[in-house]
């Protein structure tokens, strides 16, 4: 979708990670990248793509073989880019790989911007945007699950269906527009119920889409669960068990745990970053009260808290404080040491938060409630049900609700089936399909585009 007139300049930039590693990969697009790597390493007037080159690569100035490696070029607009292109795979050493670079600097190419070649793609008609946010999802991804869903998304999955409810409200809109040409007093009145019913079944279908995003905001940006407790509670003894190793020290001391400790796990193709807290009481020394203060910050930036209670004994002054100061909705409670007793039960906790599980991290050897219920508040049942090889992101998902709250608007205009009522209806559908538009790239704005594509790494 070019935009823009100006002849883009040529980019290059090292797409591999930076570090040693068996081969490193240099890319260039623009209308000088096939010039500029042929002057570096001297390859035949007739070089073209479809063929793989074994060259010398020599630093321009000198002639000093800079090293030796494979070049492919690729012709506009069969390229990643849709741009002729070209890509360098020479050693994996990072200073090479930077001497190379700097040597195609000579011949007029540029350091590429984070996610340019990705933006070109984009710009080219490559890729939409929902496949341009998929190339970065894919890239970023921390789970088998996000990984699939990236690559349905990148196979255009979304975009079919967003380009579909496109055409679909583009096409209510022109009839619905057509409306307003019938003389007064002659409009049928079937017209308007069928654009209605239409117009429900499409909102219907968006409302469906709309249902994936919780479980593709989960798979994607995974959530940071947080156990807080008083000393002792058992929260270096949950997190080890949930982990599956023996991440944070244990011991009958309390006030053992001093500073937080992290520990990433996938649960159900989650990524959970566990978070073990110092245990919060009026703590009597400074080393402690620095851990409770960083307990404090973690507690308001958890998705989930795991507040763990000793089952065993009543309830304490410092456990009542802890459960005034947790957000009940985010707050999953949990009796632990049932094997020592049952001094407190599930009822005698405030309402206010769900019923809290019972269980014995000493002596249950199945966590499978507790699993069970970190599953739910993690992915609600009904976002589960939503599978399907989409789910949409919190982009898509503000922009869709946008497009829903307009439809909801037009639908009763039409199913007035009043005159004065069509022109209100039309406008509501073209905010609609202007929102629709906007996810698949069409008249996106330009600083929405630049926030996107610098999320990207350079050489992407
Ligand atoms: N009997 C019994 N002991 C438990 C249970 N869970 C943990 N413990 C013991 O309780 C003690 C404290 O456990 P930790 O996991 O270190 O407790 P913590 O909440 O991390 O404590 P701090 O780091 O001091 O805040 C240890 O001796 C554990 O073995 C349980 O279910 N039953
Ligand atoms: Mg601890």
């Amino acid at each position: 979708m070019s935009t823009s007139s100006v002849q883009p300049d040529t980019i290059a930039a090292i797409a591999t990670p930076p570090g040693e590693g068996g081969i490193a990969v240099i890319r260039l697009s623009g209308p000088q990248s096939w010039d500029a790597v042929r002057q570096l390493c001297r390859l035949p007037a007739d070089a073209g793509p479809g063929r793989v080159y074994f060259r010398r690569l020599r630093e321009p100035a000198t002639g000093e073989t800079l090293d030796e490696g494979l070049v492919l070029l690729f012709r506009t607009p069969r390229s990643y880019t849709g741009e002729d292109a070209a890509e360098l795979q020479i050693h994996g050493s990072p200073v090479v790989a930077r001497r190379i670079l700097s040597a195609l600097f000579v011949f007029g190419v540029r350091q590429a911007e984070p996610g340019e070649f990705t933006r070109r793609a984009f710009l080219n008609d490559k890729l939409n945007l929902t496949q341009a946010e998929a190339v970065l999802d894919l890239i970023h991804a921390r789970s088998e699950q996000a990984a699939r869903l990236a690559t349905a998304q990148l196979a255009n999955v979304l975009g079919q269906r967003l380009q579909d409810f496109y055409a679909r409200l583009a096409a209510l809109v022109a009839d619905t527009e057509a409306m307003l040409d019938f003389p007064d007093d002659e409009l049928p009145q079937s017209v308007p119920a069928e654009l209605a019913a239409r117009l429900q079944t499409l909102l219907a279908d968006l409302r469906h889409l709309l249902a994936t995003a919780p479980a593709g905001h989960r798979f994607r940006e995974g959530a940071r669960v947080v156990l807080v407790g008083c000393p002792n509670a058992g929260k270096s003894t949950l997190l080890n068990r949930l982990a599956g190793r023996d991440r944070a020290i244990v011991s009958p001391t309390p006030g053992t745990t001093r500073d937080t400790i992290e520990e990433t796990i996938l649960f159900h193709g989650i990524p959970l970053t566990l978070v073990d807290t110092a245990g919060l009481r009026d703590a009597p020394s400074a080393i402690e009260q620095e851990g409770v203060r960083r307990a404090r910050t973690e507690i308001d930036q958890a998705d989930l808290l795991l507040l763990l209670l000793d089952a065993s004994a009543p309830l304490s002054a410092d456990e009542q404080h802890l459960l005034a100061a947790v957000p009940p909705d985010r707050t999953l409670l949990l009796l632990n040491k049932t094997d020592l007793g049952h001094a407190k039960r599930p009822a005698d906790l405030p309402d206010a938060f769900p019923a809290a599980i019972e269980l014995s991290l000493l002596a249950d050897p199945d966590l499978s409630p507790l699993e069970g219920r970190l599953l739910d508040r993690l992915l609600p049942p009904t976002a589960r049900e939503a599978e399907s090889p989409v789910a949409i992101s919190l982009r898509h998902e503000q922009v869709l609700r946008r497009a829903v709250a307009a439809i909801e608007a037009a639908l009763p205009c039409l199913e007035a089936a009043a005159e004065d009522q069509i022109l209100p209806a039309a406008m509501s559908l073209r905010e609609a399909i202007e929102a629709i538009g906007q996810l698949l790239g069409r008249n996106t704005p330009e600083d929405l585009l630049d926030q996107m594509f610098s999320r990207f790494c350079v050489g992407k």
